[in-house]
């Protein structure tokens, strides 16, 4: 190692690799692996990991990897974020659950508090605190029924809200989410997305009056109890709808007595350059869902709403025995304070002027890139055979696994599966963004 590479919590952060990926140590577990896991759970890469910080992960085999995935957008403040991990040992140290809803504790309370001050809107708000996502999801409708006596839920094209049971429903992609999976949940009906590249010019005023053409005349407004969307959507594609769309809903919805709930699990906290993704067209939802971000790694997710809202469901109503757990909690209130002192909201902003440079170079040699989208440390490129917008998920998937191999975590999505996503973790350094991106551009001229 060279003595000036940085370190991050004991990690040198530089891409490095001794094996061949995998390595030996991580085939070995990965014949394990597919012994004792599921099938159904899938990896996108065959390498186990041994640590990580800032923007590296280091493999079983002593690789390391740079990270351009963040575990799914999960780990914004870096995967060992010093408060996050200090203020989890601690609460590790005194207990690890009560049960909120036996005996509370108070780490609950202050991450509602927090949500109360950093969500938009200065209204009054409560929050109540769930697991993972899909579960968070699953919790605002049933608030939004109660609150509407209504039954009906709208969401949209290539929108992705959970696993569960409902949520499999409000997820638009069948292969693999839902697949085999129904049947699913009723009362949930999928509204157009305004998409601008496949849009042919609507403007996000047309594009909103599209779907609320959609909504007023297969639901009936009277009968939509939420509408639920992502502002940016996430594994549908970093779909950054046009402007003027996300308010004209969010205003069709206060008309119509509608509760607009904006699911920032995955474009939430930080990720884009501002707290909540909303905020970059002023849009205040009635409910927020968040997970992922929100505390640096540890399962933990959120309603945050109207406080009239929150509080229209029947005591004893919303719960569950881990929600809110307290090692979480705590590590949500490490990986705020986090992103306060580090000003991470700036941080993603400069990533983003770093990564749209790096693309706009690489989109001057390879037509293959239609677009390039997204805000913040949240952008991704829309790869369409030249001249066309059809779909090339085969290249998308060969950039990706050649990325890979050459030791760059990236992920792919997308409802054609054409969408390659870059999500690095806040705590990444610029030299190993553009290391990443000399890779990457390595990678497409060897494929062009
Ligand atoms: N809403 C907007 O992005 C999770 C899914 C990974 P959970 N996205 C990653 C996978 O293949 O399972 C997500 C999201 C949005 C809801 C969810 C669901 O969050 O914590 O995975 O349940």
């Amino acid at each position: 190692m060279s003595t000036e590479t940085p370190t991050v919590n004991g990690v040198p952060q530089e891409r490095r690799l001794v094996t061949d990926l995998p390595g030996p140590r991580s085939a070995e577990l990965m014949a394990r692996k597919l012994a004792a896991v599921a099938g159904g759970v899938g990896t996108t890469m065959p390498v186990f990991a041994a640590k990580a910080a800032g923007g590296i992960i280091v493999d079983v085999d002593g690789n390391h990897l740079i990270d351009l995935g963040s575990g799914i957008a999960v780990t914004t403040v870096g995967s060992s974020a010093t408060q996050v991990v200090e203020r989890a040992k601690a609460q590790l140290d005194a207990f690890t659950h009560t049960c909120f809803m036996v005996t509370p504790y108070d780490a609950y309370v202050e991450v509602c508090e927090a949500l109360a001050e950093l969500t938009p809107g200065d209204h009054d708000k409560k929050s109540a605190l769930f697991n993972s996502g899909a579960e968070a999801v699953e919790n605002a409708v049933k608030i939004a029924r109660v609150h509407t006596g209504r039954d009906a839920v709208v969401v949209f094209d290539h929108a992705y809200h959970g696993r569960t049971n409902l949520t499999m429903a409000m997820t638009a992609k069948q292969m693999p989410y839902k697949h085999g999976f129904g049947p699913f949940a009723g009362e949930v009906y999928r509204a157009p997305m305004s998409y601008p590249l496949r849009d042919g010019g609507l403007s996000g005023e047309e594009a909103a009056a599209r779907a609320i053409d959609v909504i007023e005349k297969q639901v009936g407004g009277d009968q939509v109890a939420c509408v639920v969307i992502e502002p940016i959507q996430g594994e549908g594609g970093f779909i950054v709808p046009a402007d003027g769309f996300l308010p004209a809903i969010a205003e069709w919805c206060t008309k119509n007595g509608v509760v607009f709930v904006a699911d920032e699990i995955q474009a939430g906290f930080c990720r884009t350059g501002s707290w909540f993704a909303v905020e970059h067209e002023s849009v205040v939802p009635d409910l927020i869902t968040t997970a992922k971000g929100i505390a640096g790694g540890l399962p933990l997710a959120a309603v945050t709403g109207r406080a009239e809202i929150m509080d229209s469901v029947h005591g004893g109503g919303l719960g569950g025995t881990y929600g809110g757990n307290p090692v979480a909690a705590a590590a949500a209130l490490g990986a705020i304070a986090e992103m306060k002192e580090h000003d991470l909201n700036k941080r993603a902003l400069q990533i983003e002027s770093i990564i749209v440079a790096r693309l706009l170079q690489l989109q001057e040699m390879h037509p293959a890139i239609a677009d390039i989208r997204g805000r913040g440390a949240m952008i991704a490129i829309e790869l369409t055979k030249p001249g066309t917008l059809e779909p090339d998920a085969a290249l998308a998937g060969a950039i990706a696994s050649r990325a890979r191999e050459a030791g760059i975590v990236v992920l792919t999505c997308g409802t054609y599966g054409n969408v390659f996503r870059f999500l690095p973790p806040l705590s990444i350094s610029d030299e190993l963004l553009h290391e990443a991106f000399d890779v990457l551009a390595t990678v497409m001229g060897d494929l062009a």
